[in-house]
């Protein structure tokens, strides 16, 4: 039977699912959400705690939560792309970023972001500059990083969690131009096949950005 992901082509943690499946060449249907249609909206409260996606469902299995996602991937579906690292220190490195990827990158640009949907035309300016310093504050924390150790072979976890939050964290909060490691692991990020691809599909919805999106990638 074949694989299911369901999910939105502007979603940030939809591309963390879909850059494994394009990776591996993985052979899935992809289910679009439908901002506003009741059965999807019923169908997310069904299968997630928070009613998020993406949920990726695999005959009767349904795994929910983008990590869980790409671990499942690489136990069920593996292919040439090393999602986590076979050597277990690496693999704890993979999973220690990812968590930094999404507690400190993706949560910031989320949170900055969230000031606009809760209200397009004043958002609150303490949301926003609080998201802005945790974006800082995890750009420095990467930067000094990436200076004494180095990331696993892409396409890993890693690659998967930093590609979709470094894309949209750089929107929200331009990363300073002496952070050269981290502007080059963005750039080398999306120039991966599997990423252009998540972010050429994701173009015709710019203008839904909520802060407003800038002229580039
Ligand atoms: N921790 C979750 C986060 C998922 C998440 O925040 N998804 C967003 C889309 S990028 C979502 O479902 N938003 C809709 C909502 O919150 O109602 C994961 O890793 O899958």
């Amino acid at each position: 039977m074949t694989l299911q992901l369901f999910g939105h082509p502007f979603s940030s943690y939809t591309w963390k699912a879909l850059i494994p499946l394009y990776a591996n060449g993985t052979e899935f249907e992809f289910r679009e959400y439908r901002p506003g249609n009741p059965d999807d909206h019923e169908y997310l409260r069904r299968v997630h705690p928070a009613g998020k996606f993406p949920v990726l469902v695999d005959g009767d299995t349904t795994v929910i939560e983008s990590t869980a996602i790409i671990e499942y991937l690489a136990i069920h579906h593996p292919g040439g792309a090393p999602l986590i690292p076979a050597d277990p220190d690496e693999a704890v490195t993979a999973r220690m970023l990812d968590r930094i990827f999404d507690n400190y990158v993706m949560s910031s640009m989320q949170r900055v972001v969230n000031a606009y949907i809760q209200n397009m035309e004043a958002p609150n300016p303490a949301e926003i500059e609080a998201g802005k310093r945790g974006l800082q504050q995890a750009y420095r924390w990467i930067e000094t990083w990436l200076g004494s150790n180095q990331l696993p072979p892409h396409v890993s976890l890693v690659s998967c969690a930093a590609a979709p939050s470094l894309f949209y964290a750089d929107w929200v909060e331009r990363i300073p131009g002496d952070y050269t490691r981290l502007a080059a692991l963005r750039a080398e990020l999306l120039a991966l096949p599997a990423v252009s691809r998540c972010v050429e599909d994701a173009r015709p919805y710019r203008d839904f950005f909520p802060p407003g999106a800038p002229d580039r990638d």
